[in-house]
């Protein structure tokens, strides 16, 4: 291919960025005009793909961490023949309904890999996406497993907190499968970046761990040159691309004016005739569009090899991989839980949730060795996430399951979402619930997304004691509850512990928070029926004798401060009922019928939780009793902070008798 080809097919994607925003007038026309060689290259020459299998288990993945550039990414689905992504597609970007929504959405448009639009979530998902290629390699075999990650980022995307976590732990695990294409252009919004920058990329990146050099990102065969050193490189690359925003735009190139928002008239007819692009909106010459077609099927050989490969492999691997694809779980792990739960009821726990988390990790483990994988952010001791039988992962040790991310809550959670997305994994991250806020980014993609990510948060309120108020979450239940597509469970003992992890585990289209305890809690259970009642949120765990007069609602570790009031009550002769409330906003999306028999209608409702009252109202009325934290926490032991903030069954039991008169 000469190089007027491929300037001919960089103009293509160039004209309808241009024209796409300038129809919506509104979008972001400087990055798909400025990075359109780097993409032509990376499309034509390198990346392994088929436009019409893009969910081809072993393609490349390609990621467009600058998710505003988002025309680009639609250009080249068009272009290369993406079935469903028509000219008629690109003449809707961003209206309601279209497939090109105003940023990528994975879970909308075939063909986009993961949700991008905050900047450095790409990359550093990216980065998950290549540690569960070398994962899966290494369990697999390179005849099964055997791509590139590419990125594409900005200037927006390296200035991000997460970028640097993102790149330590690439560069740490040597992920030399994983290509950063910078789209060094040095504008930014507000002007150039040397209003608020003055990092050296190649530097940085270089200290991390990666190769990575500069290169002029207008010049194809510089381009492709770099891209080939970086196949060969045994570390992660980072291949900074000098480009020039809004590249062919007759004033505004170079400038902040060509960042986001609609060229106009004038500039876009002086920026077609500059580039020699036809006037003609969306129009993209035969021969070009030959070109790009091409392209698309170029991965069909490559595609076809694959299969035949897989057909060598035996069928129980095979099943195996085509199994752990889809994210389906192994037939054994229900019966492992079940067993679990038996031996749970014969001998009775009373144990930290995070301890009894520990125990049924190892029962999934021992049925999804390779597939559970999990991980801490340097709290592995305390989270309890780590199976008796897990090996670390290291560079060295790719068949490991287990990862040390180090303190990067943030990348840990962005890499889960690129884990799963890559798929083969059902990954699980870990730290102490109140830096959820620091992984909260990422987190919310998740839930966006439909990722099912599981995350494991230890120390889950003032119950952690002495490490005092910066450490007790208090606002974060009601925080992540908020978080639409967000499961947050919060089990009272062992046994809701192994139901909870099994409804995550089972979760495949969206995130699940699991809320466990420091402290020791007894098991409040003696039966566990097949179907789990924490699969509607809540359920009566105590019937009142007679007609309730109150309910008790309440999650963990207050669930057994519920449970004492009411014996303390029914003394009294008070008919009280405890309902558990492991999923709050899960019991508010029952169908009314059934959240309406749970809720129940006893004249007196209070909720014990140890957090802040925000959500609890949709139970127990704007009136109804709360039992739970006002303010932050305090640095003492546990037992005297619950008896301090008035978190007890006897608090509980004035209250009622309060209401009652
Ligand atoms: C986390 C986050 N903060 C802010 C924004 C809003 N935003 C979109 S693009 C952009 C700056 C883009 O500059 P650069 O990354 O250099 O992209 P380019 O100008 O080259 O298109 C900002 C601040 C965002 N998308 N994500």
């Amino acid at each position: 291919m000469t190089s007027i080809d491929h300037s001919g097919m960089a103009n293509a994607i160039r004209g309808l960025a241009m024209d796409a925003v300038e129809k919506a007038n509104s979008g972001h026309p400087g990055l798909p005009m400025g990075a359109a060689d780097i993409a032509t290259v990376l499309f034509t020459q390198f990346l392994k793909f088929d436009a019409a299998e893009p969910n081809w288990p072993d393609r490349d993945r390609f990621v467009l961490s600058a998710g505003h550039g988002s025309m680009l990414l639609y250009a080249i689905l068009y272009l290369t023949g993406h079935q469903e992504m028509t000219l008629d597609q690109i003449k809707q970007f961003r209206q309601l309904g279209s497939l090109t929504p105003g940023h990528p959405e994975n879970f909308h448009t075939r063909g986009v890999e993961t949700t991008t639009g905050p900047l450095g979530q790409g990359l550093a998902t990216s980065v998950g996406m290549a540690l569960a290629e070398k994962m899966l390699a290494a369990e697999f075999g390179k005849k099964a497993v055997d791509h590139h990650t590419y990125v594409l980022v900005s200037d927006g995307d390296l200035m991000e907190g997460v970028s640097q976590e993102a790149i330590a732990l690439a560069g740490h695990w040597k992920l030399h499968k994983l290509i950063v294409l910078y789209d060094d252009n040095g504008i930014s919004i507000d002007g150039p970046t040397a209003l608020s920058d003055s990092v050296d990329q190649v530097k940085r990146f270089k200290s991390a761990g990666w190769q990575a050099e500069r290169i002029d990102g207008q010049d194809q065969a510089a381009i492709a040159a770099a891209i080939a050193r970086a196949q060969k490189s045994n570390k992660p690359s980072l291949i900074a691309c000098k480009t020039t925003i809004g590249y062919g735009a007759p004033t505004r190139a170079g400038t902040n004016k060509a960042h986001g928002e609609a060229l106009g008239a004038a500039e876009l007819k002086g920026a077609k005739e500059k580039l020699g692009i036809s006037p003609q909106p969306f129009s993209v010459p035969d021969d070009v569009l030959k070109a790009w077609r091409d392209a698309g099927s170029r991965g069909v050989g490559a595609r076809q090899q694959w299969e035949a490969r897989m057909t060598t492999l035996s069928n129980r691997k095979r099943a195996e991989f085509d199994r752990r694809l889809r994210h389906q779980r192994p037939a054994a792990l229900a019966k492992a839980l079940k067993a679990h739960r038996k031996s749970l009821l014969e001998t009775p726990q009373n144990i930290a949730t995070r301890k009894s988390s520990e125990s049924v990790i190892d029962a999934i483990a021992t049925v999804m060795p390779m597939e559970f994988l999990a991980g801490s952010a340097d709290l592995t001791g305390s989270n309890n996430n780590k199976a008796k039988s897990a090996v670390n992962f290291s560079a060295k040790t790719p068949k490991g399951r287990f990862v040390h991310y180090g303190i990067r809550e943030h990348g840990m959670a962005a890499a889960l979402n690129g884990i799963f997305l890559h798929g083969g994994f059902a990954p699980n991250g870990a730290t102490f619930l109140c830096f959820t806020d620091y992984a909260r980014p990422a987190m919310r993609l998740a839930a966006l997304m439909g990722t099912g990510v599981v995350y494991v948060m230890t120390h889950d309120s003032i119950g952690l004691g002495e490490d005092g108020p910066t450490h007790q979450p208090v606002e974060h239940l009601a925080a992540l509850r908020a978080i639409p597509n967000m499961r947050v469970f919060r089990p009272c003992d062992a046994i809701e512990v192994t139901e909870c992890w099994e409804l995550a585990l089972n979760r495949i289209d969206g995130p699940t928070v699991l809320v466990l305890t420091r402290q020791n809690l007894p098991q409040l259970r003696t039966s566990a029926p097949p179907e789990s009642p924490c699969r509607h949120g809540a359920y009566e765990l105590v019937a009142a004798q007679g007609e309730a007069k109150v309910s008790l609602f309440a999650s963990g570790s207050e669930v057994q401060i519920a449970v004492e009031a009411q014996k303390q009550l029914a003394e009294r002769g008070i008919a009280t009922r405890v309902v558990s409330v492991p999923a709050l906003e899960l019991l508010l999306a029952q169908p009314a019928e059934r959240r309406q028999a749970i809720i129940g209608n006893a004249p007196v409702k209070v909720a014990i939780e140890a957090a802040v009252r925000f959500g609890w109202d949709a139970v127990i009325g704007p009136d109804g009793e709360f039992i739970g934290m006002h303010g932050f926490g305090a640095s003492a032991p546990a037992k005297d902070l619950f008896k301090h903030f008035g978190i007890t069954a006897e608090a509980t039991v004035s209250a009622v008798l309060k209401r009652l008169g």
